[in-house]
């Protein structure tokens, strides 16, 4: 058994028992009480769901087993200049709850370039696309049809004990993860770069790796990759993608059917996709205005005709955050300290000034606060990746490694089929009824 095999079997082990002793004892206590108001939208805040990896404070942003983003930065091994942290030991961290040593992240980047080999015809269904396929159509069919070499759904044909679950969805996630960079830089180099196409240098680490086969080389740009595949790896489980892929995966469908509907759900405008309507809004921004540094109330004036003609200022709010997203102000401190100077960046920093006033004179927003996918597409344009249809396929590829390891411990904690309640309008009308009358 692998070394990071060995120590999950042991954490999980170990919490199993736990939770075990826990629900024997505690079971019928409540937790929680549901109103009206989020039944009807969208069940924000209601605990349903265990998610070991990560946990979201609306205030203070997102911790990884108990690390910020920036204590992150102090602690994960880093790229080979020492900057930025890798996220091979962000994954590592995930899944053990253990910051990994320089040896362990080393012994990761190798399990994953031995086990990054795409299947054939993977590539064969993604020539077989038209070309203007979205990204991440491309992207989820490429994950949906490596389900062929899913070693949790043989062991299942051949009838594996539900104790193991968790030691094939193990082998998948490892195997799943080190492909994508790979799915992911073909997906772009054949959309955007006539499938010009450039082979893994298996010298590199993770994210250097990904960077090499885009066509985008220079230190600065693998910088910007380790730093942006570590913060969008997970937002603790009830957002859209990691939900999606909870919930596939909950049916005990494999670790590539739950990721491709994760991916599925990450490719909606108001998740994942709104990385590409930021920069696509900027540009329409700049184009109609005319200039490339619009002044504060140019923008303020653009701000408005963009609410009133009914549309949301993407890259803005958030259904849980309510200040400023850490992933935000890590990705401008890396503008600050990189490409301060970067015209598109200024004007990423002036709609920061502008547009949360805007946004809470409305007196609905619950957070006027920019979110991760405000800031990313000004730093991927400067290194040269303009092409914004594409963007949401990275952020896909960084999330594989918190929803992947969090199917890891679902399967090791043994967790059963997800099933909520739904009801009708008709029952919520007579339920309050009734409560009318024994009032
Ligand atoms: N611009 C304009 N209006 C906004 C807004 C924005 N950025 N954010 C929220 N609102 C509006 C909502 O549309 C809603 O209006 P109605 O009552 O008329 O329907 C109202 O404010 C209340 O919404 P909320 O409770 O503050 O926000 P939700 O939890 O419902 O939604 C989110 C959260 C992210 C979908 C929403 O803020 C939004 O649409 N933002 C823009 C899209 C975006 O950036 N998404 C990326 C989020 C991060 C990610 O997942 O990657």
């Amino acid at each position: 058994m692998d070394p990071l095999k060995t120590k999950f079997n042991e954490k999980a082990t170990a919490l199993r028992t736990e939770i075990r002793a826990m629900l024997k004892e505690h079971g019928n206590k409540k937790f929680d009480e549901v109103t009206l108001k989020q039944i009807y939208g969208g069940a924000r805040g209601i605990k349903t769901m265990i998610w070991e990896t990560s946990q979201l404070d609306p205030i203070e942003g997102i911790r990884f087993r108990g690390y910020s983003i920036p204590e992150l930065r102090e602690v994960l091994p880093k790229g080979p200049d020492g900057k930025e942290p890798r996220p091979e030991g962000l994954f590592w961290l995930m899944l053990v709850g253990e910051i990994p040593t320089e040896q362990e992240v080393k012994w990761l980047t190798e399990q994953w370039l031995t086990r990054s080999h795409v299947p054939e015809h993977t590539f064969k269904v993604l020539d077989s696309l038209p070309v203007n396929t979205h990204p991440m159509t491309q992207f989820s069919l490429a994950i949906a049809s490596m389900q062929t070499e899913s070693c949790f759904a043989r062991r299942y044909d051949e009838g594996i004990d539900k104790a193991d679950y968790w030691d094939p969805t193990y082998e998948d996630t490892m195997n799943l993860i080190a492909r994508l960079p790979r799915i992911a830089a073909y997906i772009y180099r054949r959309t955007y770069h006539n499938g010009d196409h450039i082979s893994p240098d298996v010298s590199q680490d993770w994210s250097g790796n990904f960077a090499h086969m885009l066509g985008i080389e220079g230190d600065d740009f693998k910088n910007l990759m380790r730093l942006y595949l570590t913060i969008h790896a997970d937002h603790e489980g009830g957002n859209a993608s990691a939900h999606a892929t909870h919930l596939v995966g909950s049916t005990l469908s494999d670790a590539y059917y739950s990721l491709a509907g994760g991916m599925n759900a990450l490719a909606g405008p108001l998740h994942g996709l709104a990385n590409q309507e930021v920069i696509r809004w900027i540009f329409k921004m700049l184009d109609a205005l005319g200039t490339k540094s619009p002044s504060k109330e140019q923008i303020a004036d653009y701000v408005n005709s963009t609410l009133s003609s009914g549309q949301v200022i993407p890259g803005y709010g958030h259904a849980v955050l309510r200040q400023p997203d850490p992933r935000f102000m890590a990705q401008k401190r890396f503008a600050e300290e990189y490409i301060k100077d970067d015209e598109v960046v200024k004007v990423v920093w002036k709609i920061f000034d502008v547009v949360p006033p805007i946004l809470e004179s409305l007196g609905k927003v619950k957070n006027p606060w920019p979110n991760v996918d405000a800031h990313s597409g000004a730093l991927l344009v400067h290194y040269g990746l303009k092409e914004y249809s594409f963007y949401t396929v990275l952020f896909g590829v960084s999330r594989a490694l918190g929803v992947l390891s969090a199917l890891c411990w679902s399967r090791a904690l043994g967790f059963p089929l997800e099933r909520p309640k739904s009801v009708t309008t008709e029952w919520v009308k007579s339920t309050l009824a009734k409560m009318e009358q024994e009032a």
